[in-house]
């Protein structure tokens, strides 16, 4: 009995002991949580539950924005744009296996569009996993990561968390920006460390994107080729309006005087409507060019790698590129002038030489000649985008929301979709840098509420996402995230019953529809309505252009299904030459 209270009274002292040291103590949940915001990473996309609901509560305690989402996918798309718009890693943080595979697909697209960010993933106990004995939701995770984005990390002893994490970041915004993947296993957030020694082994990044200064020579040679251009092309894309050297940017092109064609998300860096831009010309320069200079862009299948009939007769053209990545060079086709460098420092050194290199203005001919199509294109689509018919067709919803863009510059457009998206890209003019976000390189549907939730989280300006209703689908559960942080986000779902059209019929006459067709005549505003967001449905031109500025006007988050003539799209959008059909009769 008395060996016992003994032993009680020695526990009790100890315990006593523990709880006054812990104090002095840190652990894997605090020391991430310090090395993000040491390295001023203060907000976090992502989902809770096991091994990091703890995590998530401990970072929003100590200040940092914590928003959860509803898929891990958005999370991660919402982490990704927020690097596009930040030049810092966005965070997306995920549970073991499924959590973790649902935010992969984020992961992958982010490194291919070159934006950066770090998916933070809790994993399963390393000993179970390596000798795959079942864990709960077991998975070799960083093995799977490695090939799909641009480094991948596992930490496993509390101690390297801040070396970690600084490496996370430098690999995730130095060089080509990309996605970088770090490893968490359950065990590592309880290991407990002196407080002193935990704060030592924190790592603040210094210059995380150090500058990558081009050779002089490349600048000369650069400068040679523009030089000797009867009918020079500028080509900005969106790596041009990542780097956010909105300036000089204009600058150059400015002074170059040559005609810029912006690719989707470059729109705005200068205003689409600015003098130069040839985006209504675009055939036409693609074709007739003989220089291009690829500012931030990839020759991949969005520029038809820059050969083909788009472009001309074979061999008929230079191609100057700047990019920060030297193996981009010669991707596709010859780069005659080859410029390895981050964007700004390129561009300033170009504009430093230009005039001393007597780089003339390109020759008027060339510059009529584009002026001319564009005008008569213009005035051609403004025909279109007049349209007012009920059911709207894509031309005149459009060119509603362009007006209302044009009078509100200062708002995001988010948008996907096919015949949505590629009509959306043409009609509605883009007047400011980084105001301007899509389905990027992949083409990807699925981005659109968690490009909203970042744009708005991130910026603070007003969004609006013009998505069509398969697009929409993809992340629509999004819409209770919207409301629930009563984001300043207006939604409009261009409703035509289905992918492409709402048209397509069961050919065999049986019992289910057509693969590409929905329910007819839904009315997606009432999912707003169900988390207490406003919800509104419209016929016409008129309705939309209303509801679309209450919206704005209010900051509420909206969602508006745009009734759509069913007829009104084409297979693919605009695409459809990448879209394979039988002519086999059967
Ligand atoms: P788009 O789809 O608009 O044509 P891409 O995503 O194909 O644009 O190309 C973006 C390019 O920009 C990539 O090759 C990337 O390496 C490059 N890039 C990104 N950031 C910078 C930067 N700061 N300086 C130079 N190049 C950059
Ligand atoms: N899945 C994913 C992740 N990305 C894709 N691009 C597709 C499927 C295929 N796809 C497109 O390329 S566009 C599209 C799909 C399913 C939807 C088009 O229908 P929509 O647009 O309603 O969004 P429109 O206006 O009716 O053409
Ligand atoms: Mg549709």
């Amino acid at each position: 009995m008395a060996e016992t209270l003994e032993r009680e009274k020695k526990e009790a002292s100890e315990h006593q002991a523990d709880s006054d040291s812990t104090a002095d103590l840190t652990d894997g949940f605090h020391l991430l949580i310090d090395a993000l915001k040491m390295n001023d990473l203060n907000t976090i996309y992502g989902v809770p539950g096991i091994p990091i609901t703890d995590f998530g509560r401990l970072a929003q305690a100590s200040g940092m924005r914590v928003l959860s989402f509803r898929h891990e996918q958005h999370a991660g798309n919402a982490a990704a744009i927020a690097g596009f718009l930040t030049k810092k890693p966005g965070l997306c943080l995920t549970v073991s296996a499924p959590g973790f595979l649902n935010g992969l697909t984020a992961l992958a697209n982010a490194t291919t569009n070159c934006f950066p960010m770090i998916l933070l993933s809790g994993s399963s106990e390393r000993e179970i996993v390596d000798l795959q004995q079942g864990d709960y939701e077991e998975m070799d995770q960083l093995a799977i990561a490695k090939p799909l984005c641009k480094a991948a990390f596992r930490v496993l002893h509390a101690e390297d968390i801040g070396i970690a994490v600084a490496r996370a970041y430098r690999a995730a915004v130095s060089g080509r920006p990309g996605g970088v993947y770090l490893d968490l296993p359950a065990k590592l957030f309880g290991q407990v460390m002196d407080a002193e020694l935990g704060k030592k082994s924190l790592v603040k990044v210094i210059d995380p994107a150090p500058a990558q200064i081009p050779a002089q020579s490349a600048i000369d040679r650069a400068l040679d080729v523009l030089k000797s251009a009867k009918k020079p092309l500028i080509i900005l894309g969106k790596g041009a309006a990542y780097a956010q050297c909105d300036d000089v940017v204009k600058q150059f092109v400015e002074a170059s005087g040559v005609p810029y064609l912006p690719m989707s998300m470059a729109k705005g860096l200068l205003p689409d409507t600015h003098p130069q831009c040839a985006s209504a010309a675009r055939s036409l320069v693609l074709k007739e060019s003989d220089v291009v200079m690829l500012v931030g862009a990839r020759l991949n299948w969005l520029l038809s790698h820059g050969k083909g009939k788009q472009w001309g007769e074979p061999g008929s053209k230079k191609f100057i590129q700047v990019d920060i990545e030297p193996s981009e060079m010669d991707s596709n086709i010859e780069i005659a002038a080859p410029l390895v460098g981050d964007i700004e420092s390129c561009l300033s050194s170009l504009l430093g030489s230009i005039k001393s290199a007597d780089v003339a203005q390109p020759p008027a001919a060339w510059i009529d000649t584009v002026n001319e199509k564009r005008s008569t294109n213009l005035k051609r689509m403004a025909q279109k985008t007049g349209s007012d018919t009920t059911p709207m067709d894509f031309h005149g919803a459009l060119g509603a929301l362009k007006n209302i863009i044009e009078q509100r510059p200062e708002t995001i457009l988010v948008n996907e979709g096919a015949n949505t998206l590629d009509f959306a890209r043409g009609i509605i003019d883009i007047h400011k840098p980084r105001k301007r976000l899509d389905v990027g390189t992949w083409g990807i549907m699925g981005i659109g509420m968690g490009a909203a939730v970042a744009a708005a989280v991130e910026t603070g300006h007003p969004v609006l996402a013009v998505e069509g209703d398969s697009a929409f689908g993809f992340s629509g559960m999004e819409v209770e995230t919207i409301c629930r942080y009563n984001l300043p986000v207006c939604i409009v779902v261009f409703n035509n019953n289905g992918i492409y059209r709402g048209t397509d019929t069961n050919p065999t006459g049986g019992p289910d529809v057509a693969p590409t067709v929905f329910v007819k005549d839904a009315r997606y505003d009432l999912m707003m309505q169900a988390f207490g967001g406003e919800g509104i449905s419209v016929e016409s031109r008129d309705e939309l252009d209303a509801a679309v500025n209450k919206a704005l006007d209010s900051g509420k988050p909206t969602l508006i299904n745009a009734v759509i003539d069913e007829n009104a799209g084409t297979e693919s959008g605009r695409i459809g030459n990448l879209n394979p059909q039988s002519v086999v009769k059967k």
